[in-house]
Formats: structure tokens, C-alpha cells, sequence
């Protein structure tokens, strides 16, 4: 980061945004009521979701949130009746995570800690969120780093000591509580100083600890589960085994988006006499369990591949069968009832893949009735089972290796392969694919002139050819399901396989996931309660939704798309960390992408409900205590048909909030990164029309979602110290250099980037423009005055109201690195360009129309326009 020259400028500035400030905060500019004004046409209501307090708000949250903070400034000058409201999210795993981390710790080592002298060890890659934590798994012995971005401890003290806090203070901090008092003022007080127009008394914080919060979130879940939105069942889910708990998006270090994968897993039965290294079993049923993706092929297998160089177990499963596959597909299985004990792999034997080579199988289906275990050496260790079994007429990757084997005398030796096990195996043909024949996978290897299984280049580009169009275009020509499609009888055949007890469903994680526990993720079968998002009625209507729905751009639409087509079940259950609980059954706590999804209507009423206190603590200005707020009352503030309730509060008073619902609602905008889309935002869109199912008039209206924020053409990370909290960039440019910054920095879904050089820039321009205001004001009199206009006085004017129109229409779409070009910018351009070129001097009248309207047209952006100085 560059050196920076003297503050004088800067610290000008501030002086003049904290004033300012100041006069907001005394006059309440930005506490709205809904009674102030009764035509709701005129109203906008913009909100950001709200951002996790375990720790300052950085440039990436205010990246997002400085769009909402410039189209309400916009709405506000256009004269709309104006809301920007903003609450505080600590629901989730998170802060309780990090808190009793530091309990741990101090129980450990004492308080404050003595810590051990912190060893170098793996390093592990630093994940892009935020917020991370560090756990030190003690169970293994060994230290796991799940990135310590806020220093470079290891030590949960270490990182809260890089946020700047004393040993004094941090051991309050083993609380949980103890974080949600701390950060939230915080974040207001950043947020202040950043010039928000926000309206801080509908601010608030989530989970129990605020009883009106909870009763209104407690309201929603009862009442998704009267619409049938919320079910119990068990359920595959990406589950994290540390935190003992399914794993959500918000839960992760990595593999955001990432959902279970079915795998069809073929038993392959271990013919006696077993392998030496199995010979100990003997009389058990032994099989080696190969995960596959096309079920219908196993009519072709010829062998079976294992990794002669790769670790393999045998554990006991449920029945007392053994299973042969890698350790990470037994962790996964035995959270799948596959063993006795849910989460535990009774291991019978540890081997090498080398040590099971020659054994003979008997496999479902095919039509060989033995085959054998051969070498295949391109295996991966982080899928399925480890265990592949082979058809070598419809995949590449087999014919090659078998190919490879038949070849080569030297490698059958080298595996201690005998002859009988490779040469009389041939490609069994099973599958017609029209252009391909009957044996697709051996025709495409020769017409790639593939040479063996490590040709990866050209077997990939071989797979691409067949499978597709395997799947979609295959035939079947095995007997009984002749001239049947592939993809019509996948299912059917998988579903026979495992009712003749050949085969099993196995699920895993499509890709890797790690907790943020640093824990690597199962797909794990969980009792649960889970929102039904795949349910068509609900998937429909979520749909009608999006169509009305602004996005701003196309991509964001096509992402929503994307999501609702693939939206499934989402658990909304968990039994660690903060939240409200499940109203019917008090041992679950709601998670937090699922208590977050309507609580903008909460918006429209806290102010009358919390009294001056983000926890809800005091007392309420209209005197309604929490227990008061039942789901009768609730039902008659935000929905038009409910009756009025059973209560002891005045009916006046309950209208007074159903006003303030009618009149707020809808969210007009919501802006967030473009992340949220496939998570947070479609739950917005799916809860608030199961809420308001036959009221769409209070479905959101706009979306707008924005790319990652780089710094200075980097990403972001505190580790490589290319960081800046909001504090600190308001410290180091003021607001308004900060904002000019921001609004710069981009407008798409691409990245963006903040530029610091940008923001100095901006710094001097606004003090150059305040100066040159009050140097005009000053010399009022000497600029030229009457009614006789000249042709730069003509151009001048006319260049200012075709800027004035450019800036208008960019706002209206959103474009703010676009006003920031023709609203400020191109504006003082054309004013420097007046002033040299009108040698018969300004005239009055424009430079002060100039004044006006420059002020207009930046002030969206700025928090303090210049005109306010005066
Ligand atoms: B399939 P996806 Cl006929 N390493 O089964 C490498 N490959 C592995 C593996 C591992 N650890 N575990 C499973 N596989 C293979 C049959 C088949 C398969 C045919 C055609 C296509 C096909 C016979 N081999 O896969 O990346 C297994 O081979 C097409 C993708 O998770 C499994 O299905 O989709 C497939 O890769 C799973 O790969």
C-alpha cells in the first residue's frame, strides 16, 4: 500500500462528515414512519442482508451494502418516503464455535493462556470466507489450521488478539452472549461513520437472546409447518462428524453450493481361497464394493480395478458382511446405516490395494462368471469407493487399462497377474449407440489412437464422446431389456440389483467440503427437519416470483433459474449454536439461512416492539411486552385476511404495526453478493411466498447482486495483509473518499476492485470542489450577472442538463460507476471547460445552477454533498 503525504485535506473532510453526522443524529433525519406518509406508492424500502458479528465489517461488506446506501440516497432525492433499515445476524455455529474454543483453551492453558511454542506445521490453504475459526483436534493429536486469517495464531486468543483486544478483555469473550453485546455497537458505530442513512431504531440482533426477534421467528416456522412447508424425515445431508451437526453453506470453509452425489454400489463377492491377507476372515462374506454411476452397464463387466499402491480397509457392515474400500468411503457409509454404530467403521483389516490383486469375484449381472481384482493405477483417492468396476465396452478409461494389461506381459508380471485372469476377457457388447456400434469405448480409443490408461489428454476427450451420448441416445441390446432406451432403464436396473441384494445406494459429496471446524464433510443419512424446496407447488410459485422480479442483469436471473431447477430439501434443524428453537420440538435450533429469510417485514415494526435496545431488553414504546406477541397477534400484523386477536394490547396500537407492515411492504431492494443467489436470496424468494402465498403484492420486487471486491487488483485476505476493515478505510479516506471509491469500483457481476488511488484521487477532488464552492460564494458579486447569455454560457447549460439526464438514468439502472463517470466526473469537466473557454467570464446564474446540480448529482453517492458545508 502506498505511503500516504499529509492528512490536512482528509482530516477537512471528516470534520465536515462528523458535523454533519452529528445534525443527523439530533434531527432523527432518518427515522421514518409509516404514518408520515400515507401513499405507499411513493415509499422505498431497501435492505442488505444482514451481516455476522463475529467480527468489525470490512470493504467487502461494504462493497455490497454501499449499493443499497446509493439508490436509497437516489429514492430519497427523487422524493420517495425512504427506509433503509438494518439488523445484526448472530444465529449459527460460528460465535458459539469460537467461544468455546477459547474456554477450551483457557482450561488448557490457563488464563491468560501459556500456550506450547506454536510449531510450523501444514499449512493448509486459506479459505475465501471471512470468518474462520481454528480448532485443534486433539482426538487425532495434531494441530489442524483452518486458516487463522486474523494473525497468524493458531490459538482462538491469538486471533482475538489480533483484533486489537487486551488479554483483559478476552477471556469475556469464552461467552457466547459476550459477542453478541460487543460487536453489533460496532458495527453501527463503523457504519455510522460511514454516513448510512439508515434508520437505527428498526435495528436489531437475532436469536433468543432477543425474545421479540425470536417470537417472530418462532411465528414463521409455525406457520410454515401449518402450510406443510416444513417436514421431518430422515435425509442425505453433508454433514460434518466434528461438529456432529449437518453442514451448510454458511458452515463451510469450502464447497459452497455442494450437495450429496448417488453412487450405485455394485458388490463384488471375494471367491474363496481369499487373498492371503483376507484368508484370516475366512467364512464371512467378503465383497469388494465398486461405486458407479451407470448401473445398467454391469452387464459388461469384465474385471474389477483396485489400486495396487493405495490404502484400502475391510470393515464390518451392519448384517456382518465385510466391505473392501477406501477409509474416507467407509467414514461416509457408516453415517449411512451401513454399520452397527452410526458414525463408527469397525475396521477388520488394513491392506494395500496391491494385496487384493488376483482375487476372484462373482459380480451382479455380467455375464462372466468369475472375474478378477486387476491394477488400474489412474484410481482417485477422493472418489467413490477406490473400488471401479470394469466395462470395458462403454468406458475408455477400462478398455485402455485392460488393453494396457493384455499388452503388456512385463505389467501382469509385475502385479502378479496369471494370463487366465486378463486374456480371455473381452468387451462384452451391450450398449448400441447410434454412430458408435456396440462397443463405443474400444471405437473412439482407436480412432484417438490411445495408447494406454495414462493417455489423459485423449481419454478425456474420448469420455466426453461416448458418455453423453451413451446416456441420452444409448439403446440397450441385452436380453429382457432390448431396444430400451439407457436412460429409461438406469433406474430400474439399479433397482433390481439392490432388491436381489447385488447392490446399495452410497452417497458422498460431489466435491470436496470442509467445515469450518476444519473437518472434511460426509453425506450423512440425519433424522431432520428440512423445508421442502423441491415441492413442485412451492418450486411454481417461487417461479411466478422470479419471473416479476428486477434482477438488473441477466446473469443473475439465469443463476436463480439455475437454483430453483435444482433446489431440493434444506435442513433447517441443528443442535449447536445460537438461534430461536423449533417451536414444536424445543431440542432443535433453527439455523441461520433459514431464520433469515422474511425478517424484513420484522423491520417494519421492531422500532415499536424493542425499545431503544438491539437485544430487546427495554421496555417497548407502545408498551407491548414480548410474551404478548402470539401467533394470533403476529397473523393480524402482516397478514390482510387474519381476524383481530384475543389481546390485551390496544387495538390501536396493533394497527399501528399492521400500518407500518402495509406501508413498508414490499422490499423494494435487496442487494448482497452474488454468492447469496443460490442460497439466501432463493429462500427469500421461496419464504416470502409461502408466507404471503396469495398476496403478491408483497413479494420482492428487485434484486441486485454484485462480484467479489478486490483490493488494489488483489483479492482480499488479512493474511497477505491486503485487508481493510470499514473503519479503517473511513480513518484512512474519509466517507466520502471512501464512497467515491466504492462506487467506482465496479457495477457488474465480475469482480470488482477498489482502488486506493482512486479514493486518495477523491479526496482531493472533493476538497479542491468545497474549496472552489466557497471561493464562488465569496466572489458572488464579481461573477457575470444579466439576462444577455453567450454561446458558452449556451453550451455550458446544455452539457449540464444532458449529464443530468445521463446521471439520472444510471441511477435508475444501477449503474453507479456509470453516474459516478457522468454525474461527477464529465460534470466538473464540462465546468473546467467553461471556465477556461468563457473569457468573458461565468456567469452567475450557471455557476450556481452548476453548484445545484453537481450537488444533485454526486449527493447520491456522497454521504455530505459540498453544498451542505455552506
Ligand atoms: B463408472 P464421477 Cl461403463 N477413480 O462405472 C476413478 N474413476 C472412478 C473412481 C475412482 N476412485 N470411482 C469410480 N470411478 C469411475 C462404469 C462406467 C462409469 C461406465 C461409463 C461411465 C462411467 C464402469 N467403469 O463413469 O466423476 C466409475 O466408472 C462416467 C463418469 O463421480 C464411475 O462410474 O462421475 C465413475 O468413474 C464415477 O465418476
Amino acid at each position: 500500500m502506498t505511503e500516504r503525504k499529509g492528512t490536512a485535506k482528509v482530516d477537512f473532510l471528516k470534520k465536515i462528515e462528523k458535523d454533519i453526522q452529528a445534525q443527523w443524529e439530533s434531527q432523527k433525519i432518518f427515522e421514518v414512519n409509516a404514518c408520515d406518509n400515507n401513499n405507499s406508492k411513493d415509499k422505498y424500502m431497501v435492505t442488505f442482508p444482514y451481516p455476522y458479528m463475529n467480527g468489525r465489517l470490512h470493504l467487502g461488506h461494504t462493497f455490497s451494502l454501499s449499493k443499497c446506501e446509493f439508490s436509497v440516497g437516489f429514492q430519497r432525492l427523487k422524493g420517495k418516503t425512504c427506509l433503509f433499515p438494518f439488523g445484526l445476524h448472530c444465529t449459527g455455529m460460528p460465535i458459539k464455535a469460537c467461544a468455546d474454543k477459547l474456554k477450551r483453551e483457557m482450561e488448557l492453558y490457563g488464563c491468560p493462556p501459556q500456550f506450547p511454542e506454536e510449531e510450523d506445521d501444514e499449512e493448509e490453504p486459506l479459505s475465501k470466507k471471512e470468518d474462520e475459526i481454528v480448532i485443534k483436534d486433539k482426538a487425532k493429536g495434531k494441530k489442524s489450521k483452518a486458516a487463522a486469517k486474523s494473525g497468524s495464531s493458531k490459538y482462538q486468543w491469538g486471533i482475538m488478539k489480533s483484533l486489537g483486544l487486551s488479554d483483559g478483555e478476552i477471556a469475556s469473550f469464552a461467552e457466547a452472549e459476550h459477542w453478541l453485546g460487543y460487536f453489533p455497537p460496532l458495527a453501527i458505530e463503523d457504519l455510522k461513520a460511514m454516513g448510512l442513512k439508515v434508520d437505527w431504531r428498526r435495528s436489531f440482533i437475532t436469536t433468543d437472546v432477543n425474545p421479540y426477534y425470536d417470537s417472530f421467528v418462532r411465528w414463521q416456522f409455525l406457520t410454515l409447518r401449518e402450510r406443510n412447508r416444513i417436514k421431518f424425515g430422515k435425509r442425505y445431508t453433508i454433514y460434518s462428524p466434528r461438529d456432529g451437526q449437518p453442514c451448510m453453506d454458511h458452515d463451510r470453509q469450502t464447497g459452497e453450493g455442494v450437495g450429496p452425489q448417488e453412487y450405485t454400489l455394485i458388490k463384488m463377492k471375494v471367491l474363496e481361497p481369499f487373498p492371503a491377507k483376507l484368508s484370516g476372515l475366512k467364512g464371512k462374506n467378503i465383497f469388494l464394493v465398486a461405486a458407479t454411476m451407470r448401473p445398467e452397464t454391469m452387464f459388461g463387466q469384465t474385471n474389477c480395478w483396485l489400486r495396487p499402491d493405495m490404502p484400502y480397509i475391510a470393515f464390518e457392515t451392519a448384517n456382518g458382511d465385510i466391505f473392501v474400500c477406501t477409509q474416507r468411503a467407509a467414514r461416509n457409509m457408516s453415517y449411512q446405516g451401513f454399520t452397527k454404530d452410526n458414525g463408527v467403521v469397525p475396521v477388520v483389516k488394513e491392506l494395500m490395494g496391491e494385496d487384493l490383486l488376483g482375487a476372484a469375484l462373482s459380480a451382479p449381472l455380467t455375464s462372466y462368471k468369475v472375474i478378477y481384482a486387476l491394477p488400474m493405477l489412474t484410481i482417485k483417492e477422493d472418489k467413490g469407493t477406490g473400488v471401479v468396476t470394469s466395462v470395458p465396452s462403454d468406458a475408455p478409461d477400462d478398455i485402455a487399462a485392460l488393453r494396457d494389461l493384455k499388452k503388456k506381459q512385463a505389467l501382469r508380471m509385475k502385479y502378479g497377474i496369471k494370463d487366465e485372469m486378463v486374456l480371455p476377457y473381452e468387451p462384452v457388447p451391450i450398449i448400441d449407440i447410434p454412430g458408435y456400434g456396440n462397443l463405443s469405448a474400444p471405437l473412439v480409443c482407436d480412432e484417438l489412437k490411445i495408447q494406454s490408461q495414462n493417455d489423459r489428454e485423449k481419454l478425456a476427450e474420448a469420455k466426453e464422446k461416448v458418455y453423453l451420448k451413451g446416456f441420452y441416445d444409448g439403446v440397450m441390446i441385452v436380453p429382457g431389456y432390448e431396444g430400451k432406451k439407457v436412460q429409461d432403464v438406469k433406474k430400474t436396473i439399479q433397482k433390481k440389483m439392490i432388491e436381489d441384494n447385488a447392490a446399495v445406494i452410497y452417497m458422498e459429496p460431489e466435491k470436496q467440503v470442509m467445515s469450518r471446524s476444519a473437518d472434511e464433510c460426509v453425506v450423512a443419512l440425519c433424522d431432520q427437519w428440512y423445508l421442502d424446496y423441491g415441492e413442485e407447488s412451492w418450486k411454481k410459485q417461487t417461479s411466478e416470483c422470479l419471473k416479476n422480479l428486477e434482477t438488473f442483469c441477466e446473469e443473475t436471473r439465469k443463476n436463480f433459474e439455475a437454483t430453483l431447477s435444482w433446489l431440493q430439501e434444506h435442513a433447517c434443524s441443528r443442535t449447536y449454536g445460537l438461534g430461536s428453537r423449533l417451536p414444536w420440538d424445543e431440542q432443535w435450533l433453527i439455523e441461520s439461512l433459514s431464520d433469515s429469510t422474511i425478517y424484513m417485514a420484522y423491520y417494519t415494526v421492531c422500532h415499536l416492539l424493542q425499545g431503544n435496545d438491539l437485544s430487546g431488553k427495554q421496555d417497548s414504546p407502545i408498551g407491548i411486552r414480548p410474551e404478548q406477541m402470539t401467533k394470533e397477534v403476529w397473523d393480524y400484523i402482516f397478514f390482510k385476511k387474519a381476524p383481530f386477536p384475543k389481546t390485551s394490547i390496544p387495538k390501536e396500537n396493533l394497527d399501528k404495526l399492521r400500518k407500518e407492515f402495509e406501508f413498508w411492504y414490499p422490499v423494494d431492494l435487496r442487494a448482497s453478493g452474488k454468492d447469496l443467489v443460490p442460497n439466501h436470496l432463493s429462500y427469500y424468494l421461496y419464504n416470502h411466498v409461502a408466507m404471503w402465498p396469495e398476496d403478491s403484492g408483497k413479494w420482492p420486487v428487485a434484486v441486485r447482486a454484485n462480484g467479489h471486491l478486490l483490493l488494489n487488483s488483489e483479492k482480499m485476505s488479512k493474511s497477505t495483509g491486503n485487508f481493510l476493515t470499514l473503519k479503517e478505510a473511513v480513518g484512512k479516506f474519509s466517507a466520502d473518499g471512501m464512497r467515491l471509491a466504492l462506487a467506482d469500483a465496479g457495477d457488474t457481476v465480475e469482480d470488482a476492485n477498489f482502488v486506493e488511488a482512486m479514493a486518495d484521487a477523491g479526496i482531493l477532488r472533493l476538497y479542491t470542489w468545497v474549496e472552489w464552492v466557497k471561493e464562488m460564494l465569496a466572489n458572488f458579486d464579481s461573477l457575470r450577472s444579466g439576462t444577455s447569455h453567450t454561446y458558452n454560457d449556451r453550451v455550458f447549460e446544455s452539457e449540464m442538463n444532458a449529464g443530468i439526464l445521463k446521471t439520472e438514468q444510471n441511477y435508475e439502472k444501477m449503474m453507479f460507476k456509470e453516474a459516478l463517470k457522468t454525474g461527477f466526473f464529465e460534470f466538473q469537466a464540462a465546468k473546467d471547460k467553461y471556465r477556461e473557454l468563457a473569457i468573458e467570464g461565468m456567469h452567475q446564474a450557471l455557476v450556481f445552477r452548476f453548484i445545484e446540480r453537481a450537488n444533485v448529482c454526486a449527493a447520491r453517492l456522497l454521504s455530505v454533498p459540498p453544498i451542505c458545508v455552506e
